[in-house]
């Protein structure tokens, strides 16, 4: 069984591991303007967790596809750090992550006793990022992007001769950059960046090819909830309403080798992520 070692906490990587997510952004690309006071962030997160969450993921700055707008660390801080302060008092058992390519945000947050940082551009966007996570004992999820917060979830980078290959060396090169940092490699687990520099086929590549991301040796985490390929073949054009799709998504996932989960609506992903891992269990022990 592996595991993800997050400052003080072992996550067991035994069964789906869900990780809800709280946007403090106004521009979301599914649920931009819920800037949540500390107060609402705590409830939502309690929400989440009494509905399965096993981790809850507090994002500052919005990747969206049209328009991202990057924000300076200080704003960002000013978004996140009353957050992370509200639910490590409210909910101390709580493992909280924040999803910040910044190393001053995640200076701050971690300071203030989150457990790990979720970069999107898996280490590559500020130079101080790897020793900030090693210095903390942080837990790090490496999600594959390329080029900035601006045009990272674009097609502009788009360019692959074999995706999963690509992706697959792109991460490793990431992990290296970790460990050469003081980063452990159980701190780490993998993401590869569902929608990032990926148009819908290249999204549905890297889910299918999985199992070539699990050689690297780490947990996979896939961030598919809600996203635009989902739309592309559903044609549910409001993200809010691709509930049935992302499931769609996560059980494919679930069934190729990702463990952990980014997720919107964590009732849904839990219970369809529980029921599908006990069949593939059921399956593993015959
Ligand atoms: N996707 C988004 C943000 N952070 N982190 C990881 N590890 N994996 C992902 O796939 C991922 C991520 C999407 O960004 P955004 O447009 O900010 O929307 P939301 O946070 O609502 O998903």
């Amino acid at each position: 069984m592996s595991t993800w070692h997050v400052r003080d906490r072992v996550i067991r990587v035994d069964r789906p591991v869900v990780l809800g997510i709280l946007n403090v952004t106004p521009d979301s690309f599914s649920d931009g303007g819920n800037f949540f006071s500390p107060d609402a962030a705590v409830a939502h997160a309690t929400r989440m967790v009494a509905e399965g969450a096993d981790v809850v993921d507090v994002g500052g700055e919005s990747t969206r596809p049209q328009g991202a707008v990057p924000v300076d660390a200080a704003a960002e801080i000013a978004r996140v750090l009353p957050v992370v302060r509200a639910l490590r008092a409210a909910l101390p058992e709580l493992v909280v992550s924040v999803d910040t390519n910044k190393a001053a945000v995640a200076e701050a947050v971690l300071a203030a006793g989150a457990h790990a940082i979720n970069d999107v551009s898996a280490l590559r966007l500020d130079p101080a990022m790897a020793d900030t996570c090693a210095r903390h004992g942080a837990g790090v999820i490496l999600m594959h992007s390329r080029g900035g917060v601006r045009d990272m979830a674009t097609f502009v980078h788009a360019t692959y001769a074999d995706v999963v290959d690509e992706v697959a060396r792109e991460l490793a090169r990431a992990l290296d950059a970790g460990r050469a940092a003081g980063i452990a490699d159980d701190a780490m687990v993998l993401d590869p960046g569902v929608g990032f520099a990926k148009r819908g086929e290249h999204s549905l590549a890297v889910l299918a090819g999985l199992p070539r991301l699990a050689a690297l040796g780490r947990p996979l985490l896939v961030g598919a909830s809600r996203k635009r390929f989902i739309g592309e073949i559903t044609h549910v054009t409001e993200p809010a309403a691709r509930v049935h799709g992302t499931t769609g998504a996560h059980v494919a996932a679930l069934c190729a080798g990702a463990r952990l989960f980014r997720v919107h609506d964590v009732r849904a992903a839990r219970e369809s992520l529980d029921v599908a891992w006990a069949v593939l269990r059921a399956g593993a022990e015959a």
